[in-house]
């Protein structure tokens, strides 16, 4: 039986991760340490958290004492560490909290891995702290360069992906110089159930079933490369199951599309979600698909990001041959199971959607 301590558990990712993992490992010990910032919800969680499976943490990575107590009281044998300061565009505004999570938070759980698991009595045990890190580490793309290899040279170019870069860079260095058992995946874009609606999909949904501008930053022509979440949580399990102990694994969907055509096939999803379910008209009557008017109407080209990436591309041949990892959604089918999900859960988007997020929404959205 395996203890993880699953940071940042309240947040997209993590709580998907959450549910995968106590889907398939039921008598794993799961503790989720999370300091509940605008991006973390106790409710992405309810589904297991009454499974007995589960405890929820209140606090922070950077809190070394609250780390070391969690180490040793839950006898954690797995870290997995999902929490970050994760939206580019709030790392331009304000990178101050993206140094303080991303860098030194990493650091303060690796120094406690590090106490926690080089005692005698720990040598007989099998630990791994596993790092969650993006693609953005590596830069931006041309139009014709070759993927992102694990091999490829770090570039970040926003202070996100400089401090993510800079955690990667702290965790190898605690592997080769303290033998910290490490494992790293690096990931494209992420979507799915619980995504935050700062992030470009679930932004598109919520606006267009409001009836509010869709913003595509310039002309829309940025591509990234697409993966469901739970398709994340898969690589993440192989490389935790069978992954070798000190590799980096680049994770992706192999589903690069430009922004302005993926916002484009989400409005004709949406039409056609209105054109199956005349509920949908009543539930939301300013979206243009509830009169029968296309919802690609809202599409509203807006000032571009500063200093935005032009194309990320992941090369995951590493992990497929080494671990045979293979996404099981196409982007087709994650995409109309992730508008469905927005659907059905009209009460969690509403929930989180609260005053600092409609004061955030409306100082980034400059119509051009
Ligand atoms: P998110 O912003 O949705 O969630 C981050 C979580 O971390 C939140 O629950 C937040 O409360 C928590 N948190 C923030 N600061 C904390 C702190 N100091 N102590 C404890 N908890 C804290 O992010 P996400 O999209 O789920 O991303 C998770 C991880 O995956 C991040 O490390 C991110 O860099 C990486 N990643 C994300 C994507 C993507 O497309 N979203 C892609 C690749 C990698
Ligand atoms: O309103 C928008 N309009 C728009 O055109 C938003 C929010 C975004 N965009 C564009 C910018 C990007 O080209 O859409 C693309 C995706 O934007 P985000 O959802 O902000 O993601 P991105 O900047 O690509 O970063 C994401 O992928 C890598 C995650 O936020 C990171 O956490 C992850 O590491």
């Amino acid at each position: 039986m395996r203890s993880l301590l699953i940071t940042g558990g309240a947040g997209f990712i993590g709580a998907n991760f959450v549910h995968y993992w106590s889907r398939k490992y039921p008598r794993h010990r799961l503790v989720v340490l999370d300091a509940l910032t605008y991006a973390g919800n106790l409710a992405s969680l309810a589904p297991v958290s009454d499974a007995g499976q589960l405890r929820f943490v209140h606090g922070n990575i950077c809190d070394s004492d609250l780390i070391d107590t969690l180490l040793a009281q839950e006898d954690v044998d797995t870290v997995v560490n999902f929490a970050a300061e994760s939206h580019v565009d709030r790392s331009i505004v304000g990178p101050d909290p993206f140094i303080e999570t991303n860098i030194v938070g990493t650091h303060a759980l690796l120094k406690a891995a590090r106490r926690a698991w080089s005692s005698e009595q720990c040598s007989s045990k099998t630990y791994r702290f596993h790092h969650v890190s993006t693609d953005e580490v590596y830069g931006s793309l041309g139009p014709t360069d070759a993927a992102f290899t694990e091999a490829t040279p770090y570039s970040p170019r926003s202070p996100y992906a400089a401090s993510k870069a800079s955690s990667d860079h702290l965790v190898r260095a605690y592997g080769h110089t303290y033998g910290l058992p490490f494992t790293i995946t690096n990931c494209s874009n992420n979507y799915g159930p619980y995504q935050f609606p700062e992030k470009m999909l679930p932004l598109m949904i919520v606006n267009a079933l409001e009836g509010k501008p869709l913003p595509v930053y310039g002309d829309g022509g940025n591509v990234r490369d697409w993966l469901h979440v739970e398709d994340h949580c898969l690589g993440i399990e192989l490389v935790l199951t069978h992954g070798t102990v000190g590799e980096t694994y680049n994770v992706g969907g192999n589903s690069e599309r430009a922004n302005i055509d993926l916002i484009r096939q989400l409005c004709g999803l949406i039409d056609a979600a209105f054109a199956d379910d005349s509920n949908l008209e009543t539930r939301f009557p300013r979206c243009p698909a509830a009169r029968k008017s296309s919802t690609a109407e809202l599409i509203t080209f807006v000032k571009d990001r500063p200093g935005h990436d032009w194309r990320y591309a992941i090369d995951a041949s590493k992990i497929s041959t080494a671990l045979g990892y293979h996404p099981q959604q196409t982007l087709e089918s994650g995409l109309h199971q992730t508008l469905r999900w927005y659907l059905d859960n009209e009460s969690w988007w509403r929930a989180v959607m609260d005053g600092s997020y409609r004061a955030w929404i409306e100082i980034q959205y400059t119509k051009r």
